[in-house]
């Protein structure tokens, strides 16, 4: 099993501020727990994060015919991006979206996702635990 794992716009920042709502790891650390998680199920991984949509889009297209499942923290993008919403819908790989922060608990402009329709499953508000149920959940397909 071969997984994508895709974090958005600003995510490379995690630990340096709002630790109430994101956490005080960095993201050195999301690697890290990303990395241990895919090896407790035995899968292939790679981790990219980008702050430009266009190479987000790029990112998922290049995944085509490669990659088994994708796991997306697409960040602010979340909220406004149909291109990496279209993407994820052409590349047809099996996706989940993880969050961690429970956006449907924030402002209002949170609450709407482009990726959700096109996701097999959202995770939001785990913190980095989401990330590991998101990739349980493409290998063993534990919900
Ligand atoms: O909760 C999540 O994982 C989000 O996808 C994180 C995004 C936010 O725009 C989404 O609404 C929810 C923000 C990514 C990181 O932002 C930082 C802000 C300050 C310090 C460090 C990271």
């Amino acid at each position: 099993m071969k997984l994508l794992i895709i974090n958005g716009p600003n995510l490379n920042m995690l630990g340096i501020r709002e630790p109430d709502i994101y956490g005080s790891q960095n993201y050195a650390a999301l690697c890290d727990f990303v990395a241990a998680a895919a090896s407790e199920v035995g899968a292939e991984f790679e981790i990219f994060q980008s702050n430009h949509e266009g190479v987000l889009v790029d990112k998922i297209q290049e995944a085509y015919g490669k990659v088994d499942g994708i796991v997306i923290n697409p960040a602010a993008y979340t909220h406004t991006s149909v291109a990496i919403a279209d993407a994820l819908s052409a590349v047809a790989i099996p996706t989940v979206e993880v969050h961690l922060s429970d956006v449907m608990k924030r402002e209002s402009f949170r609450h709407h996702s482009f990726v959700a329709p096109v996701a097999k499953k959202t995770y939001m508000g785990l913190g980095f635990e989401g990330y590991r149920r998101a990739i349980r959940f493409l290998c063993l397909g534990e919900a």
